[in-house]
Formats: C-alpha cells, structure tokens, sequence
C-alpha cells in the first residue's frame, strides 16, 4: 500500500509528463540513452559492460542515480515508460519479476529494491567500513529510510504521530554531525536523505521544527551529484 501511495505520489506530484524512452526497441538493440558520468576516475575497466539502471524520472530511481553520480561511475540508463507499462513488460519482467523500478543489470547480477542496489554499489566499490559493527549501522540507517522513514513521511494517516518520533532524534544526531554516521557523506545519507528530499519537494513537508535536518538537506543539495540527478527532478 506504502508502495503504491508513494509511487503515485511521485507521479502525481509532477505537473511534467514522464519524458521516457520506450523499453522494448531499447531492450532488442544497444540502450540508446546513455546517461554516464565522467569516466576519468570510473572504477571500471575499458572492457567490462557497464552497468544498467533501469528506471524512471518520477521514482526512486534518482537516489541511485545520485548515489553513482557520488561514486562517479559510468552506467547506462535505460527509462522505462510507467504510464505505458514497459515495467510490465517480459523483457523487464526477466530483470525485475515484480515489475518495478528502480532495477539494475551489472554483469550477471540482476538487482532490484532500491535499498539493496545501494548498498550493493557501495560494498562493490569498497564504500563499506572494515568493521562489521559499522557496517551493520550503514544497513540500519539504508533500511531504516525504506522500511520506517519512508513510510512514516508518506502515508497520511501515519504521519502526524511518527513525524516527531522519526525527526527529533534524527535532528539531535545531525546536531553532532554532519552526515548520518559520521563526518563523511555514506550510503546511509544517500538512502535517508532522499526520503527526506521527495517527502519536502513532493509533500511540502515543513521541517522547520527540525533545524538540523533542514540544513543537511541543504549541505547535500549543494552537492553537485545531488544537484546533477535528484536535485533536478
Ligand atoms: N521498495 C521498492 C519500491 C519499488 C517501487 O514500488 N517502484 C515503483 C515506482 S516508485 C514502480 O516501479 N511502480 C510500477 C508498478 O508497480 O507497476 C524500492 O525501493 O525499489
């Protein structure tokens, strides 16, 4: 139901009709939008394919965006036509069998759910911490932002009670530091963050009474990766 609502927030929300390029002659031929960062510092190889995201402007797709836009890596997207069903599609459905976006193709792997799809790019590309204590919070904070935070921001009847709950000891901890665990931006940030954006720019919400966290989404909306991706949508 959360998903659902959500979704449909995301569409609702946007007055621009969903610009995507039709999945099918997509999938039969080379992606023809390439959407890749810089390469100079990419982590992959010449030879190795690059990674495919498949998505849709008005979804989750653009915390994962930001998230490879943040590691610069090159990648191909490839935007799937929601309105028009492409999700629903076989040749979509092979990748992802629930039909949703945001999924990604890297190698053999086939990834959907946005939250494993971020933490997958940040064990690949060695984001995580030694410490399995440490790593353990990251993947708190990632499922916190799908499984609580979202939630609680985005359904209606949820939102008055848990606001307070989520927000408050959320702003404390942003009032000792900048980023979510710790001085430097992580994986954690990109997850709680871009809630925290869709629930402002799609919701209206007002986190004034939050201070702290207003001015972490003002610190990493001054990012350029965020400004080049989720911060355009
Ligand atoms: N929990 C999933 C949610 C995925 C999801 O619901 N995606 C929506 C767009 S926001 C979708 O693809 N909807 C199309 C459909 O259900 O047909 C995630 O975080 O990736």
């Amino acid at each position: 139901m959360f998903q659902t609502s959500l979704c449909k927030t995301f569409l609702a929300a946007s007055a621009i009709a969903l610009i995507s390029q039709p999945i099918l002659p997509l999938l039969a031929s080379p992606p023809q939008q390439s959407n890749s960062q810089p390469a100079a510092s990419s982590p992959n190889t010449p030879n190795q394919a690059k990674l495919k995201l498949y998505g849709s402007p008005k979804t989750r797709t653009p915390m994962v965006q930001w998230y490879l836009a943040e590691l610069n890596i090159p990648y191909e997207y490839i935007s799937l036509n929601i309105s028009a069903n492409e999700q629903h599609q076989p040749e979509f459905l092979a990748i992802n069998p629930l039909g949703k976006v945001p999924a990604i193709v890297d190698g053999d792997l086939k990834l959907w759910e946005s939250g494993a799809i971020l933490l997958y790019l940040a064990d690949k590309y060695h984001q995580l911490p030694n410490s399995l204590e440490e790593r353990a919070k990251i993947t708190q904070w990632v499922i916190f932002a799908n499984a609580t935070l979202a939630p609680g921001l985005f359904l209606a009847d949820k939102r008055e009670k848990e606001m307070p709950i989520l927000l408050t000891p959320l702003n404390q901890i942003l009032q000792q530091q900048p980023f979510i665990v710790s001085n430097k931006l992580s994986v954690a940030d990109i997850a709680v963050a871009s809630y925290l954006y869709y629930a402002k720019s799609l919701l209206s919400l007002d986190f004034s009474k939050y201070p702290a966290i207003v001015a972490y989404l003002d610190r990493v909306a001054a990012r350029s990766a965020f400004k080049d991706t989720l911060g355009k949508r």
